[in-house]
């Protein structure tokens, strides 16, 4: 088929086309870049990524407290997470920290040509970013943070050599606000000449200020070089990507199983790029030779999963088999020793699979009524190191209009002799009759969204003294306050997952994270403002009781309780382990605002307490619960409830988890 008549052919396909089709992570919780607003709507798109969704997605950092975290970032709550075991070394799922991470996509993906026709090509790219944890919340320049304030962080444009580098970052760099790409990267990517090999349709990118030339922050979909963070437009556009990038692949959910191939052979974390650098750390040069002749060192960078400083020369490094994982003497992506090699601990191959199915128009379910979802097992560093991490899920839809692999620079312009595409082409159904117009943005044909989580921590397993052989599922809670209207395109509470099944003798780590200021007020933007729910106003809150069964909506008394005989404490909040049963239920009810029951046993305990009364609604109780690690020892079937948001009539926020 010619261009002009695929189009008529896929006329009521491309009518969808100007539909925005976001992507809203909801565990872990996705920030849509908010922070802690009680609006409706996001402050700031471009706080510290871009991710082409509706304002009024994404949940607010978590609170520790009862109390906004206001301007105290050590008051947030950072998700803490058991990093897995040295399971490279270990069978099935010994070892493993397990992660559910859920979401809602669009404008629909995944399915086969057969079965579950789809009607665009669309991958989802999952990843992460760690670094080792620092004492205070905020860090310093480089470290990962949510910030307090939802201002962007400050970008000065530099002059064609990049001088004064070090003084410019100290000056645009603040620790009161959201970082997580770094400085460097973005004024790397600032500098750097855009690809032009790439199939850009009919938008003209703009010249970068001061360069004189279109850098990697002009892309197809970014043609005037928007800033959003320290994101480089081009890497966030474009995967795999062909230059060092902070990023490590956990997955990619492919268009088809075909594409595994490409994707895994390319990705970052096995495929080590070059990279120009020049003395002072100008690089524009994107090939070798123009690299060499200006100047600039053509240099070999890898991805890592941690650094192995300990060992300072290629044979040590090298011979080391630690946790089945591999060493290699070579140079780090983000080296700070001048980019001479040095011992870093490799990466896998990412997973790769087909996306799963979900039906187009509909941020809802996939098959069989069940949440979007992907098991990440967790990483294990060797290092035994705290670390300090984000979550980025992008969603990358593309149509069938023209092949996006074989379509590239020599398309650029003039539709349709050689652009397989136009920005609101007028088509004829019928020769010189009426001439119809589509609405194609050009911009974004063939386009990605993303959202990233807040900072969370994954805690080395040693600093809870748990066996390395230990299974652990994570147990968390979704959603934000308010009814489904109000918290459209979030989600309303519920446990996540809500149904669990382990094996005897499996871990889950029970914890929860909510907000002070989900007010949720107005400008409504496209949707309803409020938050209706119990208790105070603009607080989440959440607990854990005991039911019979989830069919009704009463706890169960504490003496008829089933759920604390089968566990065991291996770890909790506080320290101590010797918990009764008793102390551990009402541990649980009051999201830890009661640490046991009895006053031998621990300092803020709820009989005959001086402390006040928790409220019947958990109002004076924390928004977030650090958790409780436990064991099931028997096998059954544990129903529970949420004492706060679950209601007959409108609202279930119950859960089961069935031991086999
Ligand atoms: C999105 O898909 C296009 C192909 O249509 C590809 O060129 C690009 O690299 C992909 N980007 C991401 C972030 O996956
Ligand atoms: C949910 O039900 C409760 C109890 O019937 C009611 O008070 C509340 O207003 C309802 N909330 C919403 C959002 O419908
Ligand atoms: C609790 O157990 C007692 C004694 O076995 C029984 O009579 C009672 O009905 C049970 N209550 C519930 C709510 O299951
Ligand atoms: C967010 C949410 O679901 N909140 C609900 C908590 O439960 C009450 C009913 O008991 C609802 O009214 C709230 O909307």
């Amino acid at each position: 088929m010619g261009p002009a008549g695929r189009i008529v052919a896929l006329t009521c396909v491309l009518l969808l086309g100007g539909v925005a089709a976001d992507i809203y992570l909801h565990v872990p919780r996705g920030c849509n870049n908010r922070l802690n607003e009680n609006t409706a709507t996001r402050t700031n798109a471009n706080r510290v990524f871009d991710s082409q969704n509706n304002n009024r997605g994404g949940y607010n950092v978590g609170d520790k407290t009862d109390r906004p975290s206001g301007k105290d970032q050590e008051k947030q709550y950072r998700m803490k997470y058991f990093q897995s075991g040295s399971w490279k070394t270990q069978s099935g799922d010994d070892g493993r920290s397990f992660l559910n991470i859920e979401w809602t996509n669009q404008h629909g993906c995944g399915g086969n040509e057969d079965n579950n026709p789809q009607k665009q090509n669309c991958a989802l790219i999952l990843q992460y970013m760690c670094q080792d944890d620092v004492d205070s919340a905020q860090g310093t320049a480089d470290s990962l943070r949510n910030g307090h304030v939802t201002a962007t962080q400050g970008y000065a444009q530099p002059n064609k050599n990049n001088v004064n580098a070090a003084s410019r970052k100290g000056k645009d760099v603040k620790l009161d606000r959201g970082l997580h790409e770094k400085w460097d990267w973005y004024n790397r990517c600032y500098l750097r000449e855009r690809n032009k090999g790439l199939f850009v349709a009919d938008q003209k990118l703009a010249e970068t200020k001061n360069m004189g030339y279109s850098s990697a922050i002009n892309t197809r979909q970014n043609p005037t070089g928007n800033r959003y963070g320290y994101e480089c437009p081009e890497e966030r556009d474009y995967f795999p990507y062909w230059h060092p990038s902070p990023w490590v692949d956990i997955a990619v959910l492919a268009e088809s199983a075909s594409m595994c191939q490409h994707y895994q052979s390319k990705s970052f974390n096995v495929q080590p790029y070059h990279e120009c650098i020049h003395s002072n750390g100008w690089s524009r040069y994107t090939s070798e030779k123009a690299c060499t002749d200006n100047g600039g060192r053509w240099v070999l960078l890898h991805n890592y999963l941690e650094k192995a400083s300990s060992k300072k020369n290629k044979n040590s490094c090298e011979k080391t088999k630690t946790s089945g994982l591999t060493y290699k003497w070579a140079v780090a992506h983000d080296s700070s020793n001048g980019y001479k090699p040095e011992c870093l601990v490799m990466l896998d191959t990412p997973a790769c699979s087909e996306a799963p199915w979900s039906r187009s128009n509909h941020l809802g379910n996939g098959m069989d009524g069940l949440p979007l979802s992907y098991k990440w097992t967790l990483p294990h560093f060797p290092s035994g190191k705290e670390k300090r991490c984000v979550f980025r899920i992008r969603y990358n839809i593309s149509t069938d209009d023209y092949d996006p692999y074989n379509t590239d620079h020599t398309q650029n312009d003039n539709f349709p002799a050689k652009s397989p595409v136009r920005q609101n082409p007028y088509v004829y159904v019928m020769k010189q009759v009426s001439p119809l117009r589509l609405t194609i943005n050009t911009a974004q044909y063939g386009r990605v969204f993303q959202d990233r989580s807040h900072v969370f921590q994954l805690r080395p397993r040693n600093q809870a003294k748990l066996d390395t052989k230990f299974t652990i599922f994570n147990l968390n809670v979704r959603g934000k306050r308010g009814n489904i209207v109000q918290v459209y395109p979030a989600v309303e509470y519920d446990f996540a997952p809500n149904e669990l099944r382990i094996k005897q003798g499996n871990l889950v780590h029970f914890q929860w994270t909510g907000s002070n200021t989900h007010q949720n007020g107005g400008n409504g933007g496209d949707g309803q403002a409020g938050a209706a729910g119990e208790g105070k106003e603009g607080t989440d809150r959440n607990n854990l009781v005991e039911m019979l069964d989830r069919s009704g909506n009463f706890p169960i008394p504490y003496e008829n309780s089933t759920l604390w005989d089968a566990v065991d404490v291996v770890w909790i909040y506080h320290g101590n382990k010797g918990l009764s049963k008793m102390d551990l239920a009402i541990n649980m009810a009051s999201s830890g605002y009661y640490q046991c029951a009895k006053k031998e046993k621990c300092q803020q305990y709820a009989v005959d307490n001086k402390k006040p009364k928790m409220s019947n609604v958990l109002d004076n109780a924390p928004a977030s619960y650090e958790g409780v690690l436990l064991r099931f020892t028997k096998k059954g079937t544990y129903h529970f409830m949420c004492t706060r948001n679950n209601s007959f009539s409108n609202r279930s926020q119950k859960a089961a988890i069935i031991v086999e």
